[in-house]
């Protein structure tokens, strides 16, 4: 079951059965069309497709963990953790598996369903490989989902990550294929679209997404949300990520986005990909409640939970809870492997 828990899909409604099918072959003029639709049009069909497959009070929560902090070989324009950059991001060795694990075991207490552990590489070596696969086989024991974003990833290690019982593997395209050389030139699109399908291949859920607010035009936007809707198989997580603006890199002083505009790309990635969690990902600390609410609307049905993103600040769980509990929405119940074993001891 690739998407949402059990407990979340027993609520979703009948309807399902006359649920839309997936496209594969969605034109640049056509995600345009949805993108310049009157919001009240937009946000209705994304609702409506929303209602056929999920719960839309229901939202998912994943934390995130740096498991490998700066010092990466890469030029992305966007990251604080390159090291071409002077932001300040100090870089740090790989974390010990024990301290992965107390920090999975904290999220899980909170609530986390999914723990997803980040590290600043071009692509893992394979000593560095051998100890995050110790990291997912412990946080999965604890009952949660396992994600992890490594860089780029061949066949082989793909299928050693999935033999350790990874669940999800983070790898996202960024932007459109034209404007992508604006923002990278250390590995191509194509090397992105490899790895995707190496992960496919390994039978390993797929999280890709983007990055709204680099400078990119609406056709820009539109062909990220159609080169993501027009993968062999629709990541089961999308994450949108609305760019968060470090000093010291270089776009710091990327103009902001218009969240209406912002929104309208939620709408489009939950009407073109029906069947996969949409992510409110990065840059919800500068949101307002008003504009999450909306996104929430528009068919984002999950978000990263916790005080930090990788390196940069994340809403206080406080105020999600609060945003969440004002809105009656609630996140997904999972049951945790180690709560089950109570159960049936129990029972
Ligand atoms: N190094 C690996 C890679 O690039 O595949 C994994 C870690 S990397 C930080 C994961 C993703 O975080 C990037 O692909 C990008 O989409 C997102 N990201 C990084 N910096 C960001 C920022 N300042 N604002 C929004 N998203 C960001
Ligand atoms: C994704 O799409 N966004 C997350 C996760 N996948 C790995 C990362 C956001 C990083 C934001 C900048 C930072 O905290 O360093
Ligand atoms: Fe490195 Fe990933 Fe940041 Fe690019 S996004 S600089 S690959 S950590």
């Amino acid at each position: 079951m690739p998407y949402g828990t059990s407990a979340s899909l027993s609520s979703v409604p009948a309807s399902v059965a006359n649920a839309v099918t997936p496209r594969h072959n969605w034109t640049r003029e056509e995600v345009s069309a949805l993108l310049e639709l009157p919001f009240p049009e937009l946000m209705f069909q994304a609702q409506s497709i929303h209602r056929q497959r999920f719960d839309p009070s229901e939202v998912q929560i994943s934390t995130l963990l740096s498991i490998k902090t700066g010092g990466c070989p890469e030029d992305c324009s966007y990251c604080p953790q390159s090291a071409r950059h002077e932001d300040g991001v100090k870089a740090e060795r790989l974390m010990a598996v024990e301290n992965v694990l107390k920090e999975a075991r904290r999220a899980r207490d909170a609530g986390a369903a999914r723990f997803c552990m980040g590290a600043a590489w071009r692509s893992p070596k394979d000593h560095d490989l051998e100890t995050v696969c110790k990291m997912v086989e412990g946080v999965k024991a604890m009952g949660l989902e396992t994600c992890v974003t490594l860089g780029m990833l061949n066949g082989q290690q793909s299928r050693r990550l999935r033999d350790a019982g990874l669940d999800y593997y983070n790898h996202n395209l960024d932007t459109s294929p034209e404007y992508y050389g604006e923002i990278i030139s250390t590995r191509t699109y194509q090397d992105r679209l490899d790895t995707l399908a190496n992960v496919r291949d390994a039978g390993i859920n797929v999280c890709c997404g983007g990055i709204i607010g680099m400078g990119e035009d609406e056709s820009d936007r539109a062909g990220l949300i159609m080169a993501l809707a027009n993968l062999p198989k629709h990541p089961e997580s999308v994450p949108i990520n609305l760019l968060v603006r470090v000093a010291g890199t270089p776009l710091a002083e990327a103009e902001a986005v218009d969240p209406i505009d912002f929104v309208r790309i939620i709408a489009a990635a939950r009407i073109t990909m029906p069947e996969s969690r949409v992510r409110l990902a990065a840059g919800r600390e500068n949101m307002t409640d008003e504009a999450q609410t909306l996104c929430f609307l528009a068919g984002a049905n999950s978000i990263f939970y916790g005080e930090r993103l990788l390196t940069t600040p994340n809403p206080a769980a406080t105020r999600d809870r609060q945003l969440l509990d004002r809105l009656g929405m609630h996140t997904s119940i999972v049951q945790h492997s180690e709560e089950k074993q109570e159960a049936e001891a129990c029972c």
